[in-house]
Formats: structure tokens, sequence, C-alpha cells
């Protein structure tokens, strides 16, 4: 098994964090998500459908999505019951479109629009970002209030999904409430845990 990231890709974090706490064995190879496409190593380029990260290869067979390999892996190490799969399913969908959808910019616009003006917002986008991920986060924040994980008392698939971009938070200057920095704090001291930097170095 190989997976392909980056340590400022959120996405990719999921991944290899997921893989870590399993025990998987895996390559590991950085790619510059910053340099133009073209430019990205010629494996990488003939199994990443989009040319992004995370992609994990297994058995010859490529997958992309960071949730979507996230289900592949637990079904594949048989993580979830079918109870917890249903929820687990909605809490991926809502990671993609909602605090997976303005926390990364947020950021990106703090840590990179120096270097990279792509990644500047405009202060309507800005606005609009900041209102969506302060309602986001409370959710979570809410969701959080009774139990030590987003499906009960174990870990799961969405607590690896939803923990991403939180993890980088400091750097979108953004405030964590209280009840998702305790469950930040229950995920840093999971077997495997690294901060996505030193997961994810080349
Ligand atoms: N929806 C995708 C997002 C993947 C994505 O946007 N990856 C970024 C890094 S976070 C990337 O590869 N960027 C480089 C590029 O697009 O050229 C997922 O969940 O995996």
């Amino acid at each position: 098994m190989k997976l392909y990231g980056h340590p400022d890709s959120g996405h990719a974090f999921k991944v290899k964090f997921f893989l870590d706490w399993v025990g998987v064995n895996h390559e590991y190879e950085c790619i510059d998500i910053f340099s133009d496409r073209s430019t990205r190593s010629a494996d990488f380029l003939g199994t990443s459908k989009f040319s992004e990260v995370p992609t994990l290869i297994d058995n010859g067979q490529s997958y992309i999505q960071s949730n979507a390999i996230l289900a592949y892996l637990s079904k594949k190490y048989g993580l979830l019951n079918e109870t917890d799969d249903k929820k687990c399913f909605e809490w991926l969908m809502w990671e993609a479109n909602k605090i997976g959808l303005c926390l990364p910019q947020l950021r990106a616009h703090e840590k990179f629009s120096h270097k990279y003006p792509q990644f500047r917002l405009s202060l309507g986008a800005y606005d609009w970002l900041y209102g969506r991920y302060n309602n986001d986060v409370n959710v979570l924040d809410r969701e959080l209030m009774d139990k030590p994980y987003i499906l009960g008392d174990q870990m799961s698939i969405a607590d690896f999904s939803l923990c991403a971009y939180l993890m980088y938070a400091d750097e979108a200057q953004i405030k964590v409430p209280t009840n998702v920095e305790s469950w930040l704090g229950r995920i840093r001291e999971q077997k495997g845990w690294q901060s996505p930097y030193q997961m994810l170095k080349g």
C-alpha cells in the first residue's frame, strides 16, 4: 500500500493518521502540492485521477477523495458496525461540505496568501467563510457536549475526517470552542498521533 500526501494537506492527514492508528504498513511519498501539476512525479500523475493528494494505491488500484478512502479502509479493516455506518456517512458528507469548505480556505488565506495570491480572500468571501466556520464548529461543539467521540465512545473514521483541518486551527487564526478542543486533545492522545507536519513530511 502507498499513500501520496503533503504536510499542508488536512485531506492527506486524515488518511495517514488513520493508517498509522490502525497500524497498516505502507509507503509514503510527499508530493509538492504547490508545484505545477504537470511537474509532479510520473508515477503519481499516472495513478492520481485528479493529480491531487491524498491518493492511495492498494493492490494496484488507485483510491482518491479522502473521505472515500477512509470509508474504503474502514471496510477493509472491519472497523464499522452497521448502525454506526449510517451516522458515520452523514458526518463524512457533512465534513466535506461544511467544516471542510470554510476552514481550509480561511487557513490558506492566513498562511499562504502572501506567497500565493490565489489564496487571498476578498473581505466578502472572508466574512462568508468565517460565518460558516463559526456555525459549523458550534454544531460540532454541541454534538461533543455529552460524548467523547462523534459517534459515541469509540473513535471512528468520522473523527479522523472531522478533526483534520482543526489540527491546523491556530494557523487559521480562528477560535475553537471548549468541547471541540477537549475532543482534539483526546484525539492527540491516540495511538500513532503526530502533528500533520511530522506525520506527512517528505
Ligand atoms: N476533496 C478532496 C480534496 C483533495 C485536495 O484538494 N487536495 C489538495 C491538497 S489539500 C491538492 O492536492 N492540491 C494540489 C492541487 O490541486 O494541485 C479530498 O477529500 O481528498
